[in-house]
């Protein structure tokens, strides 16, 4: 079918299809190794409590791939043709580039959703891809990162805009703290020289500033429950700082997600409410970007600008 088309790998964390597919996901994410039977009960639950597990990353990953096709179809007709590969889930990311051979593709751009890089991260996937492609004999080129591309910005600094109204015209915005957040990962990456976290600093700077927010501060959440440290601080731990110090209101902006899943709708919904709610904290979050179409043009530009770079 190609006609020339050029693909787009659109990579994404992945998550199980139902309640029956948690116990396989996990041990992917483990590398093989299965969940002892209390990991896999927590995990469970974990998506139990989330509406009653759905699994909404999913959906938001068919909608945020249809979201970009449909913007690139808008600026460049007939010449990009997206497919999907997951990290942890069916289609794997392999399996999207063997749909892109198997329909003739011979040039293809891959970008992942996630704006901040990592070598754990965005690099994991892209060596992922990278090989499956030099096996199919596709050239692939990468987007790395996109954390300071100034639509995402302006769809989050929107975002944390309205975020600050959900206190109330009562609530002066200065007595609100913005907390920016992203997942948290091995201490290790620091030894790395890995940019992850300078890329998230510089997003929540800019947020902030086009927010006209200076009570700001960035904190990690979701480490990994592994035997190695984890950078931090953890949110939880950060929520009970700020309480102590007088902080009232806390607005939680998870930068480093795209989408409504997991980490957003367990640990920051659930779990880091209880939290704020035993400390009388009243907690807000902004909304996730889903299918924001400044979101999409953003993936459609550093798209286009990576095949165009060549
Ligand atoms: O909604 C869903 O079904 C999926 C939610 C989900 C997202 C996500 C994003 C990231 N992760 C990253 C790194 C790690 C590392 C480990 C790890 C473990 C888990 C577990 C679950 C999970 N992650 Fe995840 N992650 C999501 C879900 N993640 C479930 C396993 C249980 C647990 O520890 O909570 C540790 C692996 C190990 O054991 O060695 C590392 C990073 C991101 C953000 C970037 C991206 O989206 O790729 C980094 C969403």
């Amino acid at each position: 079918m190609s006609d020339n088309k050029i693909g787009v790998l659109v990579m994404s964390y992945g998550t199980p299809a139902s309640l029956d597919e948690v116990e396989s996901y996990y041990t992917h994410i483990r590398r093989g190794n299965p969940p002892t039977p209390e990991m896999l009960a927590d995990l469970t639950g974990r998506y139990e409590a989330i509406v009653g597990g759905v699994f909404p990353l999913r959906e938001n990953t068919d909608a945020q791939v249809a979201g970009l096709q449909a913007v690139l179809d808008r600026n460049a007709p007939g010449q990009y043709q997206c497919y999907q590969g997951l990290k942890h889930a069916v289609p794997y990311i392999e399996d999207g580039v063997s749909a892109m051979a198997a329909d003739g593709i011979q040039e293809a751009v891959g970008i992942v959703l996630a704006p901040h890089y990592s070598v754990m991260s965005v690099g994991s996937y892209i060596k992922r891809a990278q090989e499956a492609a030099a096996e199919q004999g596709i050239t692939m080129r990468f987007v790395e990162e996109y954390h300071l591309h100034p639509k995402l910005i302006a769809a989050l600094t929107s975002r944390v805009q309205a975020g600050l109204q959900k206190f109330g015209a009562q609530t002066p915005a200065a007595e609100i703290k913005v907390l920016f957040s992203a997942h948290s990962l091995p201490e290790r990456i620091l030894e790395l020289k890995d940019p992850y976290p300078q890329q998230l600093l510089a997003s929540s700077a800019a947020i902030a500033e086009g927010a006209g927010v200076s009570n700001w501060q960035f904190t990690w959440q979701s480490a990994g429950r592994t035997r190695e440290p984890w950078l931090g601080p953890d949110i939880l731990d950060t929520l009970q700082e700020i309480r102590t110090e007088g902080t009232t209101h806390v607005l939680i902006a998870p930068i480093g997600f795209v989408s409504d899943h997991l980490e957003v709708l367990y640990d920051i919904d659930i779990e880091a409410k209880d939290v704020a709610a035993k400390l009388d904290l009243k907690l807000e979050r902004i909304e996730m970007l889903n299918t924001d179409p400044l979101y999409m043009e953003t993936l459609a530009d550093s798209v286009q600008s990576a095949q165009e770079r060549g």
